[in-house]
C-alpha cells in the first residue's frame, strides 16, 4: 500500500513541480532537524487547577477544557527571560542538526511574533521581543536553517470554526473565511523577508472539516507565491492519512509526515520525515520525565536515513525560556555519534535492502554502502541477498580505517567484525557499479518444510519487523496491511500449517487468512495473554503447487486496534 502510495505520491507532483528536486536538495542531505515548541502553554507545562494532564502538554486549553477568557490570562505572565536564541541554535548545531522547525502559532492562535493581526501575541507580554526575529538571526550567523510550524486549527481566534465545545462566546458572527485572510496575512508577516529565507512551512491541524483539499491547495499556493523555494509539508492539505502521514497524489505537500513511528520497510524514492517527542509532549511537560534515551535517538535516526527519511526530534522549552537539561543532554550525546560518523547519515539515500536487517540498518552514496551495527557483540554482518563488485570494507571510525573481511557469494555478502567498543559502529563498502539485493524465494527445509520467519517477511503499510523480544511483524494495526513471503517448494505437496504469534486477549479475535493463489486456510486470532506471549496454533493443511510464488497473510477482520504479533508460519511437509 504505502509503495503504490509513494509511487503516486512522487510521480503527481513531478509534472507541476519541476523544480522540486532543486528546492528539496538541502533537506534531503540534511536528514535530521529539531523541532520546537514554545508557546503559553509551557506556563501551566501540563498542570491546570492543580491538576496533572498527561501526554501533550500544548493540548492543555483542550484537555482541561478551558475557555479562551481563561486561558488568555497566561499572556501577562509570559516573560522567559532565559531564552538565549543563540544557545538554543549552538545546541542545535552541536546536535548535528541541519534546521530548526519552530511554532509560530500551535492551535491555541498565538503568535511567538509582534504579529499586526489582533493582539494575541507575544508582543503583548510583559517578554515582548521577537523571538522568531532573534533566531533567525541566530540561524543565519550559525548557518541553521529556519522553519516555522504553523497550525491552521486555531481555538482562540473568534473566526475559526468549529468552535470547542466549552468556548460559549458568541459564534454567530464567526467567519471562517475571515479567518484564512487573517492566517494568510501572518503567513504573510513572516514569508516577506524579515525573518530572512524560511527553509520549510510545516503546517499542522489541518483535520477539521472547515479546512478542506481547495483550501489546501490555495494555501499551498499562496506560501509559495511569498517564497517560491520553500518546502510545505503535506499537512497543508488533507492527505495526510492519520499518523501514518502519507498522501495520495493528488494532494498538494512536498513530503510526508509519518508522527511518533517510522515507515516499516524503506521508500526508495518518496520525501518524508517522521517527527517524534523526546518524552511523550511536544510543549514543555514539568510532570513527564519519560525520555527516550540517546540510543534510541540515535537509532532511530539511523533507521529513518535507511529508508531515505529525515528525523525531526523535538524539544519543549520551558517558560524560563530553557531547553531541558534531559533534552540537552541527549542531544549532545547523539550529536558527538555524528560528528565522527555523520558520513554515513548526511547526504545518504536509502539503503539497498528494503526490509531492515537484523543487526543494524545500511545506508548508501554514489559507490559506497554504510552498515551501521546496533548490535556491538555482532561479529558476523550478514548482507543477504545483496549483489555487488565489492573493492574493499573498512572500519569508519578511528583513523586506522581497519580493513574488515568479507566474503561475497550469490546469496549475498558477509562480514567478520572484531569487537567493538564504539557505540553503533559503521563499517564502509566500497562498490564499483550497480548495487541491488536479489533475496532468493525461501525453499523448502532438509524435511521438505518451509520456515517463514517474519525477519523474512514482506510487509505492506504499518506492518514491520519488530526484533527484541518479539521477533516478529508487529505494529499491524491496519487491516489492510498484509505479510508475505516469496517462497519456492520444490514439488507439489501438502503441508500442515502452524502459525507462531502473540496478541493480548483483549486485542483478540481478528480472523485472517494464509494463501497462495488458491490454496488457502483461515484463522482466528485468540488471546495469548500479551505482546510477547507467543504460542504455535495449528491452521489446518494447505496444498500448494511446485515453483516460485507469494503466500500472502491478509485480515478479513479486526476488532480491535492491532491483530496480532506475528512471528513464525511453518509448513510441514505432509507427502
Ligand atoms: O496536535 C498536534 C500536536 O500538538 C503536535 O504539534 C504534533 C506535532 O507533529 N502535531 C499535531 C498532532 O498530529
Amino acid at each position: 500500500m504505502l509503495a503504490s502510495l509513494a509511487a503516486g505520491f512522487a510521480i503527481a507532483l513531478a509534472p507541476q513541480d519541476p523544480d522540486k528536486d532543486a528546492r528539496m536538495k538541502w533537506w534531503r542531505e540534511a536528514r535530521y532537524g529539531m523541532f520546537i515548541h514554545w508557546g503559553l502553554y509551557s506556563i501551566p507545562g501540563g498542570e491546570w487547577n492543580g491538576q496533572n494532564y498527561p501526554g501533550a502538554s500544548e493540548w492543555l486549553m483542550t484537555t482541561a477544557k478551558i475557555k479562551p477568557a481563561d486561558y488568555e490570562k497566561l499572556q501577562p505572565q509570559f516573560n522567559p527571560v532565559k531564552f538565549n536564541a543563540h544557545d538554543w541554535v549552538k545546541l542545535a548545531k552541536d546536535a548535528g542538526m541541519k534546521y530548526i522547525v519552530i511554532t509560530s502559532k500551535h492551535h491555541d492562535g498565538f503568535a511567538m511574533w509582534p504579529s499586526k493581526e489582533g493582539t494575541w501575541n507575544i508582543g503583548n507580554t510583559p517578554f515582548k521581543r521577537d523571538v522568531l526575529k532573534e533566531l533567525a538571526e541566530e540561524c543565519k550567523k550559525q548557518d541553521m536553517k529556519l522553519c516555522f510550524y504553523h497550525s491552521i486549527m486555531d481555538w482562540h481566534h473568534p473566526d475559526y470554526l468549529p468552535r470547542r465545545e466549552w468556548d460559549d462566546r458568541d459564534a454567530s458572527k464567526a467567519d471562517f473565511v475571515k479567518y484564512v485572510a487573517t492566517m494568510k496575512a501572518q503567513l504573510k508577516e513572516l514569508l516577506s523577508g524579515e525573518y530572512g529565507d524560511i527553509g520549510i512551512l510545516w503546517f499542522d491541524g489541518e483535520w477539521e472539516g472547515t479546512w478542506t483539499h481547495e483550501r489546501g491547495k490555495d494555501l499551498y499556493a499562496f506560501v509559495r507565491s511569498l517564497q517560491p523555494n520553500i518546502i510545505v509539508n503535506n499537512r497543508v492539505d488533507k492527505g495526510r492519512g492519520g499518523m501514518g502521514g502519507f498522501s495520495d497524489a493528488e494532494f498538494a505537500g512536498d513530503y510526508g509526515t509519518p508522527e511518533q513511528e517510522i515507515p516499516g520497510n524503506g521508500l526508495p524514492g518518496v520525501d518524508w520525515e517522521s517527527c517524534m517527542t523526546m518524552n511523550n509532549s511536544w510543549g514543555f511537560h514539568k510532570n513527564d520525565h519519560d525520555w527516550k534515551s540517546a540510543q534510541t535517538i540515535l537509532t532511530n535516526l539511523i533507521d529513518c536515513a535507511s529508508k531515505g527519511g529525515n528525523y525531526l526530534l523535538n524539544v519543549g522549552p520551558s517558560p524560563e525560556g530553557l531547553i531541558p537539561q534531559p533534552s540537552q543532554e541527549r542531544l549532545l550525546e547523539v550529536g558527538k555519534w555524528l560528528k565522527a560518523n555523520g558520513e554515513a547519515i548526511y547526504g545518504s539515500q536509502a539503503g539497498p535492502f528494503v526490509k531492515p536487517l537484523p543487526w543494524g540498518r545500511v545506508t548508501q552514496k554514489p559507490g559506497k554502502l554504510y552498515l551501521m551495527v546496533f548490535d556491538k557483540k555482532a561479529s558476523r554482518i550478514d548482507l543477504p541477498g545483496l549483489k555487488a563488485n565489492i573493492r574493499k570494507v573498512y572500519s569508519l571510525q578511528g583513523t586506522k580505517k581497519e580493513i574488515i573481511p568479507v566474503a561475497n557469494s550469490d546469496r549475498g555478502a558477509s562480514l567478520t567484525v572484531p569487537p567493538s567498543t564504539e557505540n553503533v559502529p559503521v563499517y564502509v563498502m566500497e562498490v564499483d557499479g550497480k548495487v541491488s539485493v536479489e533475496v532468493p524465494p525461501i525453499s523448502p527445509d532438509n524435511n521438505g518444510s518451509l520456515n517463514l520467519a517474519a525477519i523474512d517477511a514482506n510487509t505492506t503499510g504499518h506492518a514491520q519487523y519488530e526484533g527484541g523480544d518479539k521477533q516478529a511483524i508487529g505494529f499491524w494495526t491496519n487491516a489492510k496491511d498484509t505479510v508475505s513471503w516469496d517462497v519456492s517448494p520444490s514439488t507439489d505437496g501438502t503441508y500442515n500449517v502452524t502459525i507462531d504469534y502473540a496478541c493480548p486477549n483483549e486485542d483478540a479475535g481478528s480472523t485472517f487468512t494464509v494463501a497462495s493463489g488458491e490454496a488457502k486456510v483461515s484463522g482466528t486470532v485468540v488471546g495469548t495473554g500479551s505482546w510477547s506471549t507467543f504460542q504455535a496454533v495449528s491452521l489446518g493443511q494447505l496444498s500448494l503447487k511446485g515453483g516460485r510464488q507469494k503466500l500472502t497473510v491478509s485480515v478479513s477482520n479486526m476488532p480491535h486496534g492491532a491483530v496480532m504479533n506475528l512471528r513464525l508460519i511453518k509448513l510441514t511437509k505432509k507427502s
